[in-house]
């Protein structure tokens, strides 16, 4: 039987970050399209993320990315994200967008060149610092797209060392989440290509670096809740960057693609004990949304990423146990899919309705106003891109 108090205490707890790039105009290398009201600023990105969080009420921390979020004053930054009702999460640094990265960042063969990635992430440190950020998230894009182009594994050990400097220099309560991702923009070998790469080298560093899995980072097929429960045996779990993918790293609405699996990754959270926040894991999207409105379908994402924990806390463990003790290989089974099969929408509105919030999140937005309001308001100046 699950304990249905139980199941509400934890999804009143539940924490979902959103990314400042998501509001932002995104697109594929073939077009960026343009949409009217697209913040211009860093403020006005967590001005955006203020709105997810007011209707879904679990959204209350926007991670920034450097330099698409640089300002003169994170202070500054952080008491206007507080103003509106949220906190400045994980600070994202960017070693991928400079013409110098071309042969890559902290991998690359030029030492001077390696100096400037370290550096720009021992800055990120010091904004973490200045916004009371406790997350440095790192994604290298370095990697080499033909045989014998550079030596695999001199290139280890120029990120090893990187690495090292950059861990140190963290703060006691500050951690350092590694992502991996397979390939692209590097076709041939990816220097951080997988959570295996990114265990053995958080493993090196200390308690303190985790690994973070980007739901969008896999070949297809990989199972990825089996990764989510070895990296929480081995307490080496610490964010996710949730999207979705038909192919590759499409970076769409988090479980649009594929919600059952969105819901075998929230089971291996809850059967690991380490939904609630204070177990330290980072619930993060990671998404680009490039032809829908941005505000309503990040409120949708978060509601997706809710809508899967419920049911998993609603899996009936004891009954789970008892169907794979015995070897009940059906059973078992049908315990996992019952509870995936739950329609788990009127017990998210009420207990949305319990907090004062509005139980459908999305109409509710789009009663506001607020849409409007930018649409009218934010004209002029250059709207913020991926990458701008
Ligand atoms: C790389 O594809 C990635 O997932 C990293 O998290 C980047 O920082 C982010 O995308 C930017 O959108
Ligand atoms: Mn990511």
């Amino acid at each position: 039987m699950t304990d249905l108090a139980a199941v509400k205490r934890a999804l009143n707890a539940q924490r979902v970050e959103t990314p400042s790039w998501a509001y932002a105009n995104s697109g594929t290398r073939f077009k960026v399209f343009a949409q009217p009201g697209v913040p211009r600023t860093p403020e006005e990105k967590i001005a955006d993320a203020a709105q997810v969080h007011r209707f879904t009420g679990i959204a209350s921390s926007v991670a920034l990315h450097i330099p698409w979020d640089k300002v003169d004053d994170y202070g500054a930054l952080s008491r206007f994200a507080t103003d509106n009702g949220v906190e400045i999460g994980a600070i994202n640094t960017n070693v991928f967008q400079d013409d110098d990265y071309k042969l890559g960042s902290v991998t690359n063969p030029d030492p001077g060149i390696r100096r400037k990635a370290t550096d720009h992430l021992l800055e990120a440190i010091d904004i973490m610092d200045q916004t009371g950020s406790r997350d440095l998230k790192l994604w290298f894009s370095d990697g080499i797209n033909y045989p014998g182009q550079d030596d695999l594994r001199n290139r280890q050990d120029r990120l090893a060392a990187a690495l090292r400097e950059t861990y140190d220099r963290l703060g006691a309560d500050q951690r350092m989440l590694l992502e991996y991702k397979f390939f692209e923009p590097a076709f041939y070998a990816t220097d951080v290509p997988d959570w295996g790469t990114s265990y053995a080298h958080c493993i090196e560093l200390g308690d303190r670096a985790t690994v973070c899995i980007d739901t969008g980072h896999h070949a297809p097929g990989t199972n990825i809740e089996f990764i989510v429960t070895f990296l929480l045996r081995q307490k080496k779990l610490g964010a996710f960057d949730f999207n979705s993918r038909f192919y590759a790293d499409d970076d769409l609405m988090v479980g649009a693609a594929d919600p059952f699996q969105l819901f075998r990754i929230m089971y291996e959270i809850v059967r690991g004990e380490a939904l609630d926040p204070s177990y330290g894991i980072a619930f993060m999207l990671d998404q680009c949304h490039n032809i829908e409105r941005k505000i309503p379908a990040i409120i949708r994402s978060v509601m997706n990423v809710q809508e899967a924990t419920a049911k998993a806390l609603l899996v009936d463990r004891d009954a789970l146990k008892r169907a794979q003790d015995s070897g009940d290989v059906l059973d078992a089974n049908a315990v996992l899919m019952d509870a995936y099969n739950t329609d788990v929408r009127p017990l998210l509105a009420s207990l949305r309705e319990d907090a004062g919030l509005d139980p459908d999140p999305v109409a509710a937005y789009r009663r506001s106003g607020y849409d409007e309001k930018i649409t009218a308001d934010r004209v002029g100046g250059t709207q913020a891109g991926w990458g701008a």
